[in-house]
C-alpha cells in the first residue's frame, strides 16, 4: 500500500467511526427512526477491502460495512438523511440505515436476509465474465451469515463457474448474542467450499488492503473467486439497543488494544508517514454540517409512499 493509498484508508476509516458516532448521539436524541449499527473496531474490514477494487467493481455490502461506501463515495449526509427518514434521503424515506443502492456508484443494496447478496453478485460476477469485462464483484458475510443456504449455493455456484467474486467473512464473535461456537462447528475459513482462502488480521489495514488487493489480481485472471476471512471483534451489541451485556469485559479490553485505527496510524509512522494533525476536526466540521442540514431536510409525503414501489403501466 502506498503512502497516498494507506492516507486515504486512515481517513475513510475514520469518517466511519465519527459518522457513527454521529448517529449515536441522533439516535440519543430521539431523532433517528430506530437503531443505529456499528462497525467499532471492523472499520479496516470494511474499507481496506473496497479501497482495493477498482472503479468499475461492484460491492453489496452489510450492515457492518458503512465504510465501504463512504470509500466509494457515498456522503455521510445522505447516510444521516437515511437514518432520519427524509423525503430527500436515496431510498426516499422509505428505508433505514444503510439501505440504499447507487448504480453509479457501483452499489448494490444492502438486504436484510442475510446470505443473499452471494448468490446476487456471484450473478454479478458471470455477467462480468460474459461480457468479457475485467471487473470483480465483492460482498461481506458475518459468521452468522455464513450458516444460511444461500452462502453456500452462492460460493459454490461461483467456486464452479470460476466467477471474479470476493467473499470478505467478517468473523467478529458474536452474531447476535449468539458466539460462533454455538452455531458453527469449526472455524470460517472451513466454509470455503474449494475457494482460494486468505485468513487475515481485521483489524491490520494494511494486511486486509493486501489480501483484497491479491485476491482482486486472482479474480482478473480467471483463477475463480476468493474467500477473505477477517479475524475482527463487533465492539458494540448488534445495534445501540443492545448493551452486549453477554460479551466479557476482558474481551472487550483485548480488542480495544488492537483498534484499527491507531494500528494503521503507528504503520504509518513507522514508513514516516503522518496523519494531518486537523484530519479529525475537519471532518467533524463537514459531519456537523452534514447532520444539520439532514435535520432540516423535508419528511417524507404519505401519498407518494407508493411511488417507485410497483410498475407503472
Ligand atoms: C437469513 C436471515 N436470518 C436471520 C436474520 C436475523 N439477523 C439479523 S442480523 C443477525 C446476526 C448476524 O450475525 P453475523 O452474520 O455474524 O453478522 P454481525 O452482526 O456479527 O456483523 C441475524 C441472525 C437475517 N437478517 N437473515
Amino acid at each position: 500500500m502506498d503512502r497516498e493509498t494507506a492516507l486515504r484508508l486512515y481517513e475513510a476509516m475514520l469518517l466511519t467511526r465519527l459518522t457513527e458516532e454521529r448517529l449515536v448521539k441522533l439516535f440519543r436524541q430521539g431523532k433517528t427512526l430506530g437503531s443505529v449499527y456499528r462497525s467499532l473496531g471492523q472499520e479496516a474490514t470494511a474499507c481496506a477491502t473496497a479501497m482495493a477494487l477498482g472503479p468499475d467493481d461492484v460491492i453489496a455490502p452489510l450492515i457492518r460495512n458503512l465504510g465501504s461506501m463512504l470509500v466509494r463515495g457515498v456522503t455521510p449526509e445522505e447516510i444521516f438523511l437515511q437514518y432520519l427518514g427524509r423525503a430527500t434521503s436515496p431510498s426516499g424515506g422509505r428505508e433505514h440505515n444503510n439501505h440504499f443502492g447507487s448504480v453509479a456508484r457501483g452499489i448494490i443494496a444492502p438486504t436484510s436476509m442475510l446470505g443473499a447478496l452471494i448468490p446476487v453478485m456471484a450473478g454479478v460476477a458471470l455477467s462480468f465474465r460474459q461480457r468479457g469485462e475485467r471487473r470483480v464483484a465483492m460482498t461481506w458475510i458475518g459468521d452468522g451469515g455464513s450458516s444460511t443456504g444461500a452462502f453456500y449455493e452462492g460460493l459454490n455456484f461461483a467456486v464452479v463457474q470460476k466467477l471474479p467474486l470476493i467473499v470478505v467473512g467478517e468473523s467478529n464473535g458474536f452474531a447476535f448474542s449468539t458466539p460462533p461456537d454455538r452455531q458453527m462447528a469449526g472455524r470460517m475459513s472451513m466454509r470455503s467450499q474449494g475457494a482460494f482462502t486468505l485468513t487475515v488480521d481485521g483489524n491490520d489495514g494494511a494486511a486486509v488492503f493486501e489480501a483484497a488487493a491479491q485476491g482482486r489480481q486472482r479474480c482478473l485472471e480467471g483463477k475463480g473467486p476468493v474467500f477473505i476471512v477477517c479475524e475482527t471483534f463487533r465492539m458494540k451489541g448488534h445495534a445501540e439497543h443492545d448493551d452486549q451485556r453477554y460479551v466479557d469485559l476482558e474481551l472487550i479490553a483485548q480488542w480495544a488494544a488492537r483498534d484499527p485505527l491507531p494500528r494503521l496510524e503507528a504503520w504509518m509512522a513507522q514508513r514516516g508517514w503522518s496523519v494531518p494533525s486537523d484530519l479529525g476536526r475537519r471532518l467533524e466540521a463537514d459531519l456537523s454540517a452534514a447532520a444539520e442540514a439532514a435535520l432540516e431536510a423535508p419528511w417524507p409525503e404519505p401519498h407518494k409512499l407508493s411511488n417507485g414501489v410497483y410498475a407503472s403501466e
